[in-house]
């Protein structure tokens, strides 16, 4: 569809070369049906530790921090999976347009892999490009208050680092329970494990130093054990607000724009956005199921849907 509508933009163009016509603005109206609904670009690709992280998307030896970009950017067009790994690994995409925000109309769908009992809730932040610079400035930067917002469990600027496993580590098969050193600024420490599931390095293998810290707003943990059969770990989703929280197709899995707040926590009207960042908002291990880990799949602007 996108690519019949350039082509007679194209045809349009050829046709008044020579020829005295007005086909500038027409041309300029054919390019505004063209805006595509989905993900066109990744920013920046940044997963914390992980069992899925090296394999969505795949790490292959040389590649680097760009070559992992442009990894996770064809994933996302093409609305496939890619993983975030554990507390504040993020992805920062961006749209050809701006996605306007509808008043009293949810705007944008984010997609994850969210089932039910299977939510893996991810902070969503929005920029709106207000410089028209093309990229999202640190001041256009505003989080979505999703249903957490006031629960007095969340913890706000939270900050873990993570650190590389040893060699050793990494070389031990099956399940390793002291696998990778982790601290936060709560005075918290301890290990991730490695499961048997998942046998490759959970540490970003593009990353050259040692650690690798992340902040932002730590979400309360929402793993319930509820027998010891194998399905006995449930994830439950938090009401509204947050990816990889609710299945694609479900309401909960979209978002109004008007939900954006500033960093005191007031609400901001933003005329629309053109970026949206996510990390994942857990610091939690559910047992066998591991680390929960928000997955991202792109996003899609409601209003071009
Ligand atoms: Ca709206
Ligand atoms: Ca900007
Ligand atoms: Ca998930």
């Amino acid at each position: 569809m996108k690519r019949r509508v350039k082509l007679l933009v194209l045809v349009s163009t050829v046709l008044c070369s020579g020829i005295s016509c007005s086909s500038d603005r027409e041309s300029g109206e054919e390019e505004t049906k063209t805006a595509k609904k989905t993900v066109t670009k990744v920013l920046e690709y940044a997963p914390a530790f992980g069992q899925f992280v090296n394999e969505l998307p795949l790490y292959e030896a040389g590649d680097t921090q760009e070559s992992m970009r442009v990894k996770a950017e064809k994933a996302l067009v093409k609305n496939e999976v890619i993983t975030l790994g554990g507390f504040g690994g993020y992805v920062v995409f961006g749209f050809d347009h701006t996605i306007d925000n509808v008043p009293d109309k949810r705007d944008v769908r984010i997609l994850g892999n969210a089932f039910a009992n299977n939510a893996e809730p991810g902070v969503i932040l929005v920029a709106y490009d207000k410089n028209k610079n093309g990229m999202p400035d640190e001041d256009e930067w505003f989080e979505i208050a999703g249903s957490e917002h006031h629960n007095l469990a969340v913890i706000e600027n939270y900050r873990i680092v993570y650190y590389r496993p040893t060699k050793q580590a990494e070389e031990t098969p099956g399940e390793v329970k002291e696998y990778m050193r982790w601290k936060d600024n709560q005075g918290n420490e301890g290990w991730k494990t490695k499961n048997q599931f998942h046998q490759q390095s959970y540490y970003p293998q593009w990353i050259k130093a040692d650690s690798i810290a992340y902040s932002g707003t730590l979400l309360p943990n929402n793993a319930v054990e509820v027998g010891s059969s194998e399905n006995s770990w449930q994830l439950k989703a938090f009401a509204w607000g947050y990816a990889d929280n609710y299945p694609n197709t479900r309401e909960g899995a979209t978002i109004d724009i008007d939900w954006a707040v500033d960093k005191a926590g007031n609400k901001v009207h933003l005329p629309g956005i053109d970026f949206i960042k996510i990390y994942t908002g857990l610091n939690q291990e559910a047992g066998w199921l591991g680390e929960t880990s928000t997955e991202v799949a792109g996003a899609i602007d409601l209003h071009l849907e």
